[in-house]
């Protein structure tokens, strides 16, 4: 065994000890160049190896090759060992952890009415109805009196009426109003408008009933508009909104502004018809109300009743939206728990 292996293996020692002392990147750098640089250590070691007896030189050089090996895979063991700690340490004095999951985004929904509106806009705008907006706020005579109901006519009592403090002002308390609107910006011209809203009632507060709610309505005008049209309008639309194959009923009503008059029902969508709480056992539930408008109404409106005719409807947007998404309580609609928008949000 030559004197030069000797030192080459206590070198590797002496470097190994250093290294294991070292606790930075700089300290690591200037260990290369003391034993693995071009002026090292190492090097310098076998700057003697010439005048060794040739039959030794390969030993040495083996020697030396695995010394080097060594050594540099230790060095890249402890620099990385390094790096982590001084990244650790440079974590903990910012005091940002940034392997920490990021907070959640709350992301909004769309309130139930306003999906249901929606829906229903989109139905009947598909089969050629134009959305039209009408004012909140209306007058008497808009409200009660060109729908042939004058002041002191019985049908005013259907209605509990918010009365502003400006005589003859109210809060309309249903869309119909928009419909003389309507009627008056179109005539003569035949129309299919649908007429969505928010709409006023004075009324106690109940599971079933709110003072505000939305409405939907809808009107047909045009020169040989039948009670035909207004079946196949409200069978189409009940199919798409509440699901193909549903069945209809129409029974006998009355509103002012229209004769005749029905009130519409679906097969409950929830026993299918057999009967149960939600349809209170008659298989059957209330969509809608419909009618052919009033001659009066019609002319009201600017149209020659001699000439045209037409159909109207109105559901409640909330009344639907419960029907469909299985809601038992009006009054979640506006009482602003997130709770109910995460559930039944759209
Ligand atoms: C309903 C039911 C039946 C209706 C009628 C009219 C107008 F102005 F054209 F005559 N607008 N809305 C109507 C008819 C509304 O809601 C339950």
């Amino acid at each position: 065994m030559s004197a030069l292996v000797d030192k080459l293996k206590a070198l590797q020692a002496e470097a190994e000890a250093k290294l294991s002392g070292l606790s930075t990147t700089a300290e690591t750098e200037a260990w290369f160049r003391d034993f693995l640089g071009r002026k090292g250590a190492l090097t310098n070691a076998l700057q003697g190896i010439g005048q060794m007896p040739t039959e030794e030189r390969p030993l040495v050089g083996k020697v030396a090759n695995e010394v080097k090996v060594a050594l540099t895979a230790a060095l890249e063991a402890r620099q990385a060992t390094i790096a982590d700690a001084e990244m650790e340490a440079a974590l903990s004095a910012e005091g940002i952890d940034v392997t920490l999951p990021g907070r959640p985004q709350n992301v909004g929904k769309i309130h139930p009415s306003n999906a249901a509106l929606r829906d229903i806009n989109a139905i009947f705008t598909q089969m050629g109805f134009q959305v039209y907006d009408a004012p909140e706020v209306e007058t008497d005579e808009m409200n009660f009196e060109l729908l042939n109901m004058p002041d002191g006519h019985p049908a005013r009592d259907m209605w509990d009426t918010f009365y502003t403090t400006t005589p003859g002002v109210l809060l309309r308390t249903h869309t119909s109003p928009g419909q003389i609107h309507a009627m008056r910006e179109y005539c003569p011209e035949p129309i299919r408008v649908v007429l969505p809203g928010k709409c006023f009632r004075y009324e106690d507060v109940t599971a079933r009933s709110e003072m505000m709610f939305h409405q939907v309505e809808g009107l047909v005008v045009g020169p040989n508009i039948t009670f035909s049209d207004l079946k196949g309008t409200v069978v189409a639309f009940a199919n798409q909104m509440f699901g193909e194959g549903r069945k209809l009923r129409f029974r006998k009503s009355y509103f002012p502004f229209t004769e005749p008059s029905v009130e519409v029902d679906v097969d409950c969508v929830l026993c299918g018809g057999k009967g149960c709480r939600v349809c209170k056992y008659t298989g059957w539930l209330e969509i809608m109300g419909a009618g052919m408008v009033n001659p009066m109404v019609l002319a009201n409106g600017g149209y020659d009743p001699a000439v045209f005719s037409g159909y109207a409807f109105g559901m409640g947007v909330e009344r639907s939206a419960m029907l469909k998404l299985g809601v038992d309580d009006i009054r979640y609609f506006f009482s602003n728990d997130v709770r109910f928008l995460e559930r039944v949000g759209a």
